[in-house]
């Protein structure tokens, strides 16, 4: 007789995972579902449909091989119900099971869905994180800003990581500022491992070029590990052959090299192949044996025990309208050249490109080049929201919408970011080499062949005036905005407006 099902979902597959954890294996019953709801509420790039398919079928056959009864139904099963709660519901009649157990989902989409089920759900936390939401909303409590710097810390405290007794190791909570050094000449790393696709990745590579190859984005070469022994073949990869120089050209862009020193193992730790803590504990254990810097070691360790963490604290502490917000009322649609429509930046040609070819885009690219061009072009935050939760590898919402609708697109009202990460192209020409090969000219500041991130910067400052120039981060800014003589402010302006009428227009920029 079985007594319950056990969900797995495509991003929970972790042998600790909480539901399993608490399962009888003699009497329960695993259930996982590729289903067309998943796959299609936002178009997501083949990659990760194959990256997801490919993991969970794996998944499935290693809990089987340990003595489970699990009940996979593929995307193309005649009978399959097209719905995570469809798929339980039909599994639940099948085998008589009455009780669904459950990990937290990452969305409230499908919380909720669970919540709604017509069978009893019991939802566990997700104990894959280091704080859980209690921890976080305990910290939040009564303060008046949520920065992540000082939550970091707690993180720090709690793990020991790089510690020494109660103080940070190398003196210092962060080493951020040596951690921005501009793009290298020579890059000494081939970039991450490359796994063969063996029988299954190809029999799901074959479905997902049927089903979804009219969705953004490349499917081959398809090269990512599918299961935790790949994945930590990936890691240990990176931590000995870039973690080094991570720290150091962690902001860096470059043309030809998509990869620079970036571990490229986001998409394993969010579906489950990899366990962050692990992760960091691998880190700090080759900083202590003298192979890696501190800068490097700290630099890294915060992204995942820090904003990894904060990230997923401030989803859940905001709740499900997060996705809706549009502090700075922006209302413009995402242009084509989102979708690789033609453009002359090639800033943006390279991070939208890499971005098709990969699904992957490291995170200054993300922040700097479509995040900065999507905030100063005034882009609808929902529809930048959807663009970065379809078209990356590791995007899942509870960890992508804070980085887009708050870190990157300030329409939270300022909850995530103190200051909206807005640049004009002379950042971009300091991190990358990509204004060298650009039609524009990023020093040109107005006229012909003038960058348009030049243009749009100022454009954005002006227009948001009364928001932002009481900001003490950004009145720097304004006075050099008011130093400007007026002929120029208005050329200035008059040319953003012609260039964003261009965009609206659907002309190639
Ligand atoms: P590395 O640069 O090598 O960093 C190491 C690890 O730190 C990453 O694997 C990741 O687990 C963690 N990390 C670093 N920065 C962040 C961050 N800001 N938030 C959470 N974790 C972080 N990350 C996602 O996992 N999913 C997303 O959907 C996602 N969307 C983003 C959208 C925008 C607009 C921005 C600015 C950032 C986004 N990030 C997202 C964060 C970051 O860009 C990616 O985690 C990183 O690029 C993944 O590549 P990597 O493994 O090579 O990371
Ligand atoms: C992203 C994704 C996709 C594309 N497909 C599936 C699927 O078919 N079955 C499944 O269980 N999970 C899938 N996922 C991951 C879920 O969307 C993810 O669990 C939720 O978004 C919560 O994070
Ligand atoms: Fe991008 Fe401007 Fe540089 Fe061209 S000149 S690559 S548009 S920043």
């Amino acid at each position: 007789m079985v007594s319950r099902l056990i969900l797995v979902l495509g991003d929970q597959l972790s042998p600790g995972l909480s539901a399993l954890r608490e399962a009888d294996r003699d009497h329960d019953v695993v259930v996982m579902a590729e289903v067309a709801d998943e796959t299609d509420y936002v178009r997501h790039h083949p990659k990760k449909i194959a990256l997801i398919f490919a993991a969970m079928r794996k998944f499935a056959a290693r809990l089987r091989a340990e003595g489970w009864d699990v009940r996979y139904s593929q995307l193309d099963d005649t009978e399959n119900a097209g719905s995570i709660v469809g798929e339980l519901l039909r599994r639940a009649e099948e085998t008589g099971a009455s009780e669904v157990l459950a990990t937290e989902p990452g969305e409230w989409r499908l919380i909720e869905a669970l919540r709604e089920a017509p069978v009893k759900v019991q939802i566990l936390s997700d104990e894959r994180f280091i704080a859980s939401h209690q921890e976080f909303e305990a910290w939040a409590e009564g303060r008046k800003a949520l920065r992540m710097e000082y939550f970091y810390r707690e993180m720090r405290r709690k793990t020991g990581l790089l510690m020494e007794g109660d103080k940070p190791s190398g003196g210092k909570w962060n080493f951020d500022h040596e951690n921005r050094k501009p793009a290298p000449g020579e890059v000494d790393f081939n970039g991450p491992m490359q796994f063969t696709p063996d029988d299954t990745v190809e029999e799901v590579l074959a479905l997902v070029e049927a089903r979804f190859g009219n969705h953004f984005g490349a499917l081959r070469p398809f090269w990512f590990a599918t299961t935790e022994g790949e994945a930590r073949r990936a890691l240990r990869h990176f931590i000995s052959k870039a973690l080094p120089k991570f720290g150091d050209y962690q902001d860096a862009m470059l043309t030809e090299n998509r990869f620079l020193y970036h571990a490229v193992i986001s998409a394993y730790i969010n579906i489950g192949l990899l366990d962050p803590l692990e992760v960091c504990e691998k880190v700090a254990e080759a900083h202590a044996a003298g192979d890696v810097p501190i800068n490097a070691a700290e630099g890294f360790i915060r992204q995942i025990i820090g904003w990894r963490e904060y990230m997923r604290g401030i989803y859940f502490l905001e709740g499900p309208d997060y996705t809706g917000r549009n502090g700075l009322g922006h209302k413009r649609d995402l242009p084509e050249l989102f979708w690789g429509g033609k453009t002359d930046m090639l800033c943006l040609e390279k991070a939208v490109g890499q971005t098709r070819d990969e699904a992957y885009a490291h995170h200054i690219q993300r922040l700097m080049i479509t995040g900065n061009f999507a905030l100063l072009a005034g882009l609808d935050p929902h529809q930048v929201h959807e663009w970065y939760l379809a078209v990356y590898m590791d995007a899942f919402e509870w960890v992508e919408a804070p980085n887009v609708i708050g870190m990157s697109q300030f329409a939270d009202g300022g909850i995530i970011a103190s200051k909206p990460y807005v640049s004009s192209g002379a950042y971009i020409n300091r991190m990358s080499d990509y204004c060298k090969g650009c039609t524009y000219s990023v020093s040109r500041k107005t006229g012909e062949g003038a960058c348009p991130f030049n243009l749009l910067y100022w454009h954005f400052l002006d227009r948001h005036r009364t928001r932002f120039s009481k900001n003490a981060r950004m009145g720097n800014m304004y006075r050099t905005w008011d130093r400007m003589d007026d002929d120029r402010r208005e050329t200035v302006l008059r040319e953003a407006e012609g260039f964003l009428k261009r965009l609206d227009a659907g002309e190639a920029v």
